[in-house]
């Protein structure tokens, strides 16, 4: 469908009605229930196509965040509706427990052995990237257990880092608004972040960067190695607000793992399926041997709620040998109609080249286009990997310091793209972008001229202009 004929559908829907519908009866995610129904409620997102969205009333918006980081291939995929209408028609529903399996299962399950390095060749399948989490924090002191080591527990992650809503998956993730919550599990623990921008102060990058991944080595020393199970990561962490480390980060990480034999699990929810411009953010970071990858979000381009966690020879061989049962796994692990849709997904990204595409052209040409910005008064740094990227808005240029206030410029300037069709987040107040990789380059200047607007528009809100 073209751009103009989804413009033109006349959905007829009942904004109001909808609204009003929503603010008495719908809990959201991330949501402040009160702040919202002052706000007599929020905006109905109606249809979309290729990278534009359009909303109840007509409003048409450049969706700068791909969904939630997640519709890489882009809207108003017609293949992507037949394979999962087709998979619907033949087999909606059977689940993967006891001894069965699916078509679209199987045949998923060695297209991601096959696009995953050569020492992953076990998946095992989930519905969102908590879910898959879980199951990697279980498999990994599982597999501690079943080698004799049942003390290598704890789960090291970072400060800022985001892996999830569910209990395991909010106490592996570094969010302390979170944490604050409900609690967090125990056995996790969480070290520094290779945020150079925000906490590198007057090192060099590439010397913070080593200081950061040391960071992790100091806590396996203070706790003891034997009591380490795993190290996990995001390449590039995106709910953080878009912290790319430096180069000589990931290696370093790497490094400290295999010293101390501690797992390493990749959590590529964000940067998987091309974002980056490579298949998985560890190729662009140059991290070899993980083992475990977490994948979600871009496996099906959102169209189906789908994860997986696959799993390196050296934890799937233990578990096939020694584990016994697998205690563990959900309704919907490996639904046919999510994989069929997955696959389908990853045939599309293949056969227009859209990794490359990333890399080559629409990558580099996001990181100009930003780069354009930098002079603004407000704009401190920007930053980007592939279709990945974040400006940083500071009180203070030079001295690289953020406002007093974290999230309330962030907020304004957020609010301002809406406003003028641009979905672009705000995390604190580091705008990010994360735009479906069909994205051209003319809609990138189109996206960064409106990003332009919005932060002028905030600065003359603020003073600064
Ligand atoms: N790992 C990473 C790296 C993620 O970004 C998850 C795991 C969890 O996936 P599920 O499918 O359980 O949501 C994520 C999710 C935001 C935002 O505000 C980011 C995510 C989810 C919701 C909001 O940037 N990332």
């Amino acid at each position: 469908m073209t751009e103009s004929s989804q413009a033109e559908i006349g959905r007829n829907y009942d904004a109001e009605a909808l609204i009003a519908d929503d603010l008495a009866h719908h809990l959201h995610p991330f949501t402040d229930y009160k702040a919202l129904a002052e706000e007599g409620g929020g905006r109905v997102i109606t249809h979309a196509d290729g990278v534009y969205l359009w909303d109840a009333n007509g409003q048409r918006y450049l969706d700068g965040m791909a969904g939630l980081w997640c519709v890489n291939v882009g809207y108003g995929r017609r293949e992507l509706v037949s394979a999962a209408a087709e998979q619907m028609l033949e087999l909606p529903f059977y689940n993967t427990f006891f001894k069965t399996t699916t078509p679209p299962a199987a045949e998923l399950s060695a297209l991601l052995s096959d696009l995953t390095p050569a020492s992953f060749n076990h998946v095992f399948f989930a519905n969102s990237g908590s879910e898959a989490n879980d199951t990697i924090l279980r498999m990994a002191r599982h597999f501690w257990h079943l080698e004799g080591k049942p003390e290598k527990r704890v789960i090291i992650s970072r400060h800022n880092a985001y892996h999830g809503s569910t209990t395991a998956a909010l106490s592996l993730g570094g969010m302390e608004a979170m944490h604050g919550q409900g609690g967090i599990i125990p056995d996790i623990v969480h070290v520094a972040q290779p945020y150079w921008y925000g906490e590198g102060g007057d090192t060099d990058p590439e010397a913070f960067g080593l200081t950061a991944a040391r960071a992790i080595e100091e806590k396996i020393l203070e706790l003891g190695a034997d009591r380490i199970a795993a190290f996990i990561g995001e390449p590039i962490q995106g709910a953080g607000g878009v912290i790319i480390p430096p180069d000589s980060y990931w290696p370093e990480v790497q490094r400290i793992c295999r010293k101390y034999d501690i797992l390493l699990i990749c959590d590529e929810v964000i940067c998987g399926f091309g974002r980056t411009g490579n298949w998985f953010g560890f190729e662009t970071f140059g991290i070899e041997s993980a083992d475990f990858i977490t994948m979600a979000k871009g496996l099906s381009s959102g169209y189906l709620p789908i994860s997986a966690a696959v799993v390196g020879d050296r934890v799937a061989n233990t578990l096939i040998d020694k584990g016994g049962e697998f205690f563990h796994g959900f309704t919907y692990s490996g639904h046919p109609a999510a994989c069929a849709v997955a696959i389908k997904n990853i045939e599309i990204i293949r056969r227009e080249g859209l990794v490359e595409r990333c890399r080559d052209e629409t990558g580099p040409h996001l990181a100009k286009a930003l780069k354009t910005l930098e002079d603004h008064p407000l704009v401190g740094e920007t930053r980007s990997r592939g279709l990945i990227g974040a400006i940083e808005l500071v009180a203070d240029k030079a001295a690289r310091k953020h406002f007093d206030a974290p999230g309330k410029v962030g907020t304004i300037c957020r609010d301002h793209c809406i406003n003028s069709g641009l979905i672009m987040r705000a995390v604190r107040d580091i705008m990010v972008l994360s735009p479906p990789l069909v994205i051209t380059t003319q809609q990138i200047d189109e996206m960064i001229a409106m990003a332009r607007k919005a932060i002028d528009a905030t600065a003359k809100d603020i003073g600064v202009m």
